[in-house]
């Protein structure tokens, strides 16, 4: 069972995201825990402050590191780095963390435990990323108003990694998702009706001939990832 614990001053953000699909069926199978927890609930003082102005000067509010400390060592059972069993991650969201990718998402399904830190306002101290934090990730070259969306989708490229979560009917590959086709990205898909307003479904797809459609959906993967993805595709 993973257990994932999301620190937020916005808990309600994810009252209903996890109910559908992938991620609640995984949820329901006992396979994964997920649960949002207040950093507001960590702080000693009345007005339960998470934030401060920046030494140096500058815009806006830094959150403070106290609360995210004793977040993590209330979840975690430890308040560094060095203390945390290797079976946890402590993840932190922002804009100058190491891309996630679908390797990444493999660990973490592997892991027992995700904390997941959602940072807010300018920015987080940065001894949080410094001495508590095991992998500081980002989700895309972009700044939102918060790391709450980026845990999202690190939850759920993660849960459905977990073995049995995806049902028998489809396989997970074991590679990265382009890794296992040369570098490409997945091939055009197509349905009912055959033809939809003029637009026609490639010829070859409706020939039953299983070696040619193989052969169109390569080419036909290899040509748009070249057009939108040339970065991944191998140079060989
Ligand atoms: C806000 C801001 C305002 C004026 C000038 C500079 C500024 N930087 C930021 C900023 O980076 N705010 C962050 C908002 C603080 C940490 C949480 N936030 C966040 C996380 N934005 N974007 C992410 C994120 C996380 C993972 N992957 C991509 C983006």
């Amino acid at each position: 069972m993973l257990r994932v614990d999301i620190i937020t001053i916005f808990p309600d953000y994810f009252s209903e995201v996890f109910d559908y699909g992938i991620i609640r069926r995984a949820c329901a199978a006992g396979l994964v825990s997920i649960q949002p927890h207040d950093l507001r609930s960590w702080t000693s003082d009345k007005h339960h402050v998470v934030d401060d102005r920046p030494f140096g000067g500058g815009d806006g509010m830094v959150l403070k590191p106290e609360p995210i400390f004793a977040a993590v060592e209330s979840l975690a059972g430890a308040r560094r780095r060095e203390n945390i069993a290797a079976t946890k991650r402590v993840v932190l969201l922002s804009p100058q963390g190491k891309r996630l990718t679908q390797s990444i998402a493999s660990d973490f399904a592997k892991s027992e435990q995700l904390i997941l830190i959602c940072g807010r306002y300018e920015g987080v101290d940065e001894r949080v990323a410094d001495a508590l934090v095991t992998d500081e990730i980002s989700i895309g070259d972009y700044v939102l108003s918060g790391g709450e969306p980026a845990a999202l989708v690190v939850v759920d490229a993660t849960v459905r990694l977990i073995p049995g979560a995806l049902g028998s009917e489809t396989s997970v590959t074991t590679e990265s998702f382009s890794e296992a086709s040369n570098g490409s990205l997945d091939y055009p898909h197509y349905t009912r009706p055959p033809e939809f307003e003029g637009m026609r479904v490639p010829e070859v797809l409706l020939t039953g001939h299983h070696g040619e459609i193989a052969r169109w959906r390569r080419d036909a993967a290899e040509e748009k990832t070249k057009r939108n993805r040339p970065d991944l595709l191998k140079k060989e």
